[in-house]
């Protein structure tokens, strides 16, 4: 089944804690401090993929977790960077997280991170200072970002087929572009949106999307279409089809159009291509007597002998206004370029804490307890172990 939405949990990895060491040499007992630095945490990125359809990916799996930095070793070796997760989906997605920020995966290779991983932590080998020199502490490694995201598909095409069911608009699609949508002779044969690519002679592209059948309701939740109207947001021009051998071509048109009105985001404002289909049946051309701004033009059709689809295929070209190219994508594509959404970075802790021989030490302004407790349990403390915090030293319970 074709998915269009679903909600993921991502967390990045933690950073590696610092390296508590020191060197040994022969006949020192106790050398420089040569801890060497945590690693990373893996960070959790989404990546738009040309070759994906839907979201159904994650219809299983809905956690994601990065991998945490190693941690520093001695000999002043630092611990390697956690694995980084890409999830990939499909162009045209939107990621929302509860706090409103939006990113939208409009090009192939376009890339947002969902969740940094956390910094690791330094090395006692680099906490040493002229009047410090054995730090017999490491810093532990930061936390990692979390975030829960919500994923939207919104087909991306030039133009959007829109009309009640059975009007034709797949037999169109199948007609004027390389797609192989389903046809029948029922209402509700096109379940899910399909895209099809249409080609001019010269070679221009053009992408059109075959959503299915709209009903009087359907921006209520009435039939099928209302769930994939949000498919039609992002077209530049919609291809509105109406059976002309059926009475009342204005009304039906204006069922529709209402639809359009009642769902918002600006879908009656789009310029319209009224595509008056099966004209086959019909002994007189049909005819469309309404006025009105945004329909910029009006074709008369038969998908089944063919007949005008020549011309409607020559008109969608210069009707939809051609886009400047996409700029190529690299191959490895730099992370700032594509980046629309900023994750904050896990926020600056205003202490740090240290890892001591006989457990931990906290520098800086310590907060509240409760906060405090997590986060000494998240950088491993245990039973039995020191807390350093100012003058105190107290026992970690
Ligand atoms: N005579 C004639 N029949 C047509 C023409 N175009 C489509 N049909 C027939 O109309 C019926 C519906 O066509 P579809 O292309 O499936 O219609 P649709 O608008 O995609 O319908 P939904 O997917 O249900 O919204 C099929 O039986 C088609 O063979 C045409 O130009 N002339
Ligand atoms: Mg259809």
């Amino acid at each position: 089944m074709f998915r269009d939405r679903a909600r993921i949990e991502v967390l990045a990895g933690r950073g590696g804690d610092g390296g508590l060491s020191f060197r040994r040499e022969k006949h020192v007992p106790r050398g420089g401090p040569d801890g060497g630095d945590g690693g990373r945490g893996g960070d959790v990125i989404l990546v738009a993929n040309a070759d994906l359809r839907d979201l159904s990916a994650f219809r299983q799996k809905t956690r994601f977790k990065a991998g945490r930095g190693e941690s520093g070793r001695g000999s002043r070796k630092h611990g390697a960077d956690g694995e980084t997760i890409v999830l990939e989906v499909p162009v045209g997605t939107q990621a929302t997280t509860p706090e409103g920020d939006l990113s939208d995966l409009k090009t192939p290779g376009a890339r947002v991170v969902l969740a940094r991983g956390g910094n690791g932590g330094r090395g006692n080998a680099r906490l040493a200072t002229p009047t410090r020199q054995t730090p017999r502490f490491a810093e532990v490694g930061d936390p990692p970002g979390q975030a829960e995201v919500e994923l939207h598909l919104k087909l991306l095409a030039d133009a959007a087929l829109a009309g009640l069911p059975n009007a034709g608009k797949s037999s169109l699609l199948r007609r004027i572009s390389n797609a192989k949508p389903k046809v029948a002779e029922y209402p509700f044969t096109t379940l899910a949106p399909v895209l099809g690519t249409v080609e001019s002679p010269d070679g221009a592209q053009l992408t059109v999307a075959d959503v299915p059948g709209l009903v009087e309701g359907a921006s209520e939740g009435i039939g099928l279409g209302h769930e994939f109207l949000a498919h039609l947001e992002r077209a530049r021009v919609l291809l509105h089809a109406i059976d002309a051998s059926e009475d009342d071509v204005e009304e039906r048109f204006r069922t529709i159009d209402r639809e359009l009105a009642l769902y918002g985001a600006g879908l009656d404002e789009r310029p319209q291509a009224i595509v008056l289909n099966k004209i086959d049946l019909l002994l007189e051309p049909p005819s469309f007597r309404l006025d009105d701004p945004r329909i910029v033009g009006i074709f008369h059709v038969s998908a089944l002998t063919g007949e005008g689809i020549e011309q409607l295929k020559r008109r969608l070209f210069t009707l939809i206004p051609p886009v400047p190219p996409v700029p190529e994508i690299a191959e490895e594509p730099e992370l700032e370029e594509f980046r629309e959404y900023r994750p904050q970075p896990p926020a600056r802790r205003a202490y740090r804490i240290y890892r001591t021989d006989r457990g931990f030490r906290i520098v800086g302004e310590a907060p509240q307890s409760e906060e405090l407790e997590a986060a000494l349990k998240a950088a491993g403390a245990r039973k039995g172990q020191e807390i350093e915090l100012g003058d105190e030293t107290l026992e970690w319970q």
